[in-house]
């Protein structure tokens, strides 16, 4: 057996194409439509020698892929490294890197403190932060939307709803970055996150503790479960961990992103301004249009067939959701931002059993802004180069200058 990229190195199956691509190119992570309709147009699965891994970028084989947990593994890590054979840069997260049934007890706790009903709790909170942010840059005009917007609203609301008793943005964000570039080869993004794990790791895993926490909050809830004997003491830290992990960067990019859309999209926000009905459906259509995650990994635990290519035991996979997301089989005019499709079934919140289970709490938080932006600004419009800000799993905006006017 060879390890390569972390992983067992495959054959090529028979019937699929080989691919000599890096889709951790920063230039392609940068700009990634071109690759992911090449990816779509080589067929249901290719093979990329510089990792040893099949990508799928049709939506089809994403969606199969990501339903079956019994055959297509998250235990094994959802990035490039099998956890079989190579141990993780930190312990595997108890709900991302585990397979039911130990996942379902403890998804079941994250589900109950980020339902729909436990959002609407915030939503006070979240409107009133949305407002007084709005208004500030109203009062500014012109601002870098990435900093002062798409990361400044979730660093307020959510080390807040979490109930942290010391937050900094600057740490959030960059650990977020950390472990979403874990996912990739060993390559120079994930060394220069990578770089700063000694000062921000200890930071984090105190933020996990009970004390740490204040009374009421995500933190305080989670730990509440371990009161009721649902998890343990230590089962309750990794599952504030994993807020804190998937909790920052991800509705930072899909705010920034859905900003962007809509600067770069005019007609689109004249439309959503006639009618906010549309607000839901112009963020689903921002997570379709532009993946806030663009890939993910599973792992094959079984040989096994998808689409008439055989699979073998071990095998990774690197699903690529920005592509799927984009494939015109399943979307007409994918390559349109378009409010008014209801883009039911994209992958950017993956699917199956391990889909996002913060997607409540994201279109919490795109509701609020997005509204007192619909109530309040008249005009968005790019006041410079929009500019991405490459990351092994993330599409992300690194600079975003914006000029708000009022309504
Ligand atoms: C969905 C997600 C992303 C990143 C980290 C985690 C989860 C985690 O559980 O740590």
């Amino acid at each position: 057996m060879k390890i390569h990229e972390g992983h067992l190195a495959i054959d090529v199956p028979e019937n699929v194409s080989v691919w000599d691509v890096d889709p951790y190119d920063p230039a392609i992570l940068s700009n990634p439509a071109d690759y992911y309709a090449e990816l779509r147009a080589k067929g249901p699965f290719v093979y990329i020698p510089k990792y040893s891994v099949l990508a799928c970028g049709r939506h089809q084989e994403n969606k199969e892929v990501f339903s079956d947990w019994a055959r297509f593994v998250s235990s094994r890590g959802v990035g490039l490294q099998d956890f079989k054979l190579e141990k993780p840069w930190r312990d595997p997260s108890i709900v991302l890197e585990v397979d039911p049934p130990e996942h379902t007890k403890n998804r079941k706790v994250i589900m109950r403190i980020l339902s729909p009903k436990a959002m609407r709790g915030l939503k006070d909170d979240f409107r009133v932060a949305a407002e007084r942010l709005i208004d500030a840059l109203l009062d500014k005009g012109t601002f870098e939307a990435v900093e002062e917007l798409a990361e400044a609203y979730p660093a307020t609301v959510f080390p807040n709803a979490m109930g942290l008793r010391e937050s900094d943005r600057r740490r959030l964000i960059d650990y977020g970055a950390m472990v979403f570039n874990a996912l990739g080869p060993d390559n120079l993004l994930r060394r220069n996150a990578m770089a700063k794990a000694p000062e921000i790791v200890p930071w984090i895993t105190e933020r996990c503790r009970r004390e740490n926490l204040k009374p009421t909050g995500f933190g305080a809830t989670v730990y509440a479960a371990a009161d009721a004997g649902d998890i343990t003491e230590e089962e309750a830290g990794m599952l504030v961990r994993s807020l804190l992990s998937a909790g920052v960067d991800t509705t930072v990019t899909g705010l920034g992103s859905a900003l962007w859309c809509l600067a770069t999209n005019p007609d689109q926000f004249e439309l959503l301004k006639s009618d906010l009905s549309l607000l839901r459906p112009a963020f689903e259509e921002t997570l379709r249009y532009t993946s806030p995650v663009h890939s993910f990994c599973r792992t094959a635990n079984i040989d096994t067939e998808v689409s008439g290519i055989k699979i073998e035991e071990g095998t990774k996979i690197l699903c690529v959701l920005g592509a799927a997301n984009l494939d015109e089989g399943q979307w007409p005019d994918a390559n349109k931002f378009d409010i008014s499709r209801k883009p039911v079934g994209h992958m950017a919140l993956g699917a199956g059993v391990h889909g996002c289970v913060g997607q409540n709490l994201a279109r919490a938080e795109a509701e609020a802004v997005f509204t007192a932006i619909v109530n309040k600004v008249g005009s968005i419009k790019l006041a410079g180069d929009a500019v991405w800000r490459p990351n092994n799993a993330i599409h992300a905006l690194d600079r975003l200058p914006i000029t708000f006017t009022r309504k």
